[in-house]
């Protein structure tokens, strides 16, 4: 009785906190209505009124007036909020156990400093950050539990096990949320990372890597690699087993989309200088996973291309904003000394790994699936999938019509939604049980019907690398265009 009281106390202030937020905007809900109804609006022939309300609201609170910004601390007390575990998932926390040497980040440093070399002129030393023991969820789908079930009082290692009795495929995804490398954590992730592992039949490892501004450029990435070597190679005390390398897939949306793909730049370039890594004592080698995914990723760091205009219309993000931000001051930004990206070095900019745009070669990496919609980081997704496809990695490429950044998990009553969950999930089902049935696709699917159309790889962006690396000197302000050898397209 009195939980009833106070989870109904809950209720009622997260609606009147949600009131809160939308009664200032009725005016301008009302004119979206509005427009909409009269087909007035461009977006009205694709979309239904509630994911054009969405959408619009969503654009309205990613780019507030500056009078209303929130600071930094704010935004990320509020998306990194832990939330009760509830209903059909399994999760059970995890903490990476911190090796006993160095190597690992060692090797990462070497890995940066070495994919630098021939594209960036000057010697900016890359920061090393702290090895610490990476938080995860292990997460999977609980069939038999209702929709208001509690987690059993049983211990995090019970939780693992009952999770790995309800698993009935041997994929296990490395799961990076996105966020913007600064905000949201794997307990907001939570709803997408089930569907996930419900889709795939697998469990789900999701990563709670260290956020920017605090813990700038290389953490996240360092973070990525130790639970990546967690998985294959388990520090004594963990509850799971050693994971093949070939039943990992990657995955991650947004900011996370571009982790999966730095730490599949990283593993590449490991290979390339024939490193090994010191593992607990242990001299281990350093696998490729069975695949990677990425769901409508980030990839070029300054944000310079066209789409970024172009496709305002159809996207919550707000206009480019990571350089030089005006968020009011707060214990986490300006930084300290102060840098223009929140959460890279200003000298580390236009490094390959910090503009996956900019990486040399992707020659030898498993399978890659990748989405997006009609975005701002369009351009940024179909331009690594054409250098991809020309560094002969099989690719599966879906852009869907009409659809916001990462709409799988915001639209998710939209058949498109449902599509793309299908395309993804079924691509982590094959790369792991029959990865000789991958072969590359490009498509385009329309709104609504989710008819398919067939697009052709070197449509899918104009732009060379040079002209990629003049945009983001363009975004940066500087003139001072390197002459240094560039990869060519
Ligand atoms: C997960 O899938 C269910 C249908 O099985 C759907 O109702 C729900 O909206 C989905 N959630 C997310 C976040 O994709
Ligand atoms: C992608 O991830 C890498 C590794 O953490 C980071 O250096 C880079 O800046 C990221 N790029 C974008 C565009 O988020
Ligand atoms: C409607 C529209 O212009 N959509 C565009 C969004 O950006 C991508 C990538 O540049 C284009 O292919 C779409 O046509």
């Amino acid at each position: 009785m009195e939980n009833k009281k106070g989870s109904l106390k809950e209720k009622a202030k997260a609606q009147l906190a949600i009131l809160r937020v939308i009664l200032p905007l009725l005016p301008f809900i009302s004119r979206v209505i509005l427009l909409h109804v009269l087909g007035k609006s461009e977006t009205s022939k694709y979309l239904d009124l509630k994911s054009v309300l969405l959408v619009s609201i969503l654009q309205r609170l990613c780019d507030p007036p500056q009078n209303k910004l929130q600071s930094i601390t704010k935004l990320q007390a509020l998306t990194t909020r832990d939330v009760p575990v509830k209903g059909r998932i399994w999760v059970s926390h995890v903490a990476a156990v911190v090796p006993p040497d160095t190597s690992i980040r060692d090797v990462l440093i070497a890995a940066i400093e070495g994919t630098k070399r021939d594209l960036v002129p000057g010697s900016a030393d890359c920061r090393i950050p702290e090895i610490v023991p990476v938080e995860a969820e292990w997460t999977g789908y609980r069939e038999d539990a209702s929709r208001e079930a509690k987690p059993p009082a049983v211990t995090e290692e019970e939780k693992y096990l009952r999770m790995m009795k309800g698993c009935k495929s041997p994929v296990t995804v490395l799961y990076f949320h996105g966020g913007a490398y600064y905000l949201m954590d794997p307990a907001s992730h939570r709803p997408a990372v089930k569907n996930i592992s419900k889709l795939t039949g697998g469990r789900v490892y999701s990563v709670r890597y260290r956020l920017a501004p605090q813990h700038p450029f290389p953490s996240a990435l360092l973070d990525a690699l130790v639970s990546y070597f967690t998985l294959l190679y388990p520090p004594p005390g963990s509850v799971h087993e050693a994971v093949p390398p070939e039943n990992i897939v990657f995955g991650g949306d947004s900011a996370g989309g571009n982790l999966s793909l730095a730490l599949l730049q990283t593993l590449l370039e490991i290979r390339r200088q024939n490193q090994r890594i010191t593992w607990f004592h242990e001299d281990r080698h350093v696998p490729l996973p069975g695949g990677v995914t990425a769901i409508s990723p980030w990839l070029d760091v300054v944000q310079g291309m066209p789409s970024w205009k172009r496709n305002q219309t159809w996207d919550y993000l707000p206009p480019p904003n990571v350089l030089d931000r005006k968020d009011p001051p707060c214990a986490a930004w300006p930084s300290n000394p102060p840098r223009r990206h929140v959460f890279i070095d200003d000298d580390y900019l236009l490094h390959p790994m910090a503009s996956l745009t900019l990486s040399k070669s992707w020659k030898g990496a498993p399978p890659v699936y990748l989405t997006c919609g009609w975005e701002c980081l369009a351009d940024e997704g179909k331009w690594l999938v054409k250098k991809l496809s020309h560094d002969g990695v099989p690719v599966v490429f879906e852009e869907y019509e009409a659809m916001p950044h990462v709409f799988a998990f915001i639209l998710t009553k939209r058949p498109e939604a449902a599509r793309c969950l299908a395309g993804l999930t079924n691509f982590m089902k094959v790369a792991v049980e029959n990865p000789a049935k991958i072969a590359s696709r490009y498509t385009t699917i329309k709104a609504r019907t989710c008819e398919e159309v067939k697009i052709d790889v070197d449509s899918l962006s104009p732009h060379s690398q040079d002209d990629l690396r003049k945009m983001a000197y363009m975004m940066i302000g500087t003139d001072s265009m390197p002459s240094a050898p560039i990869a060519k397209l």
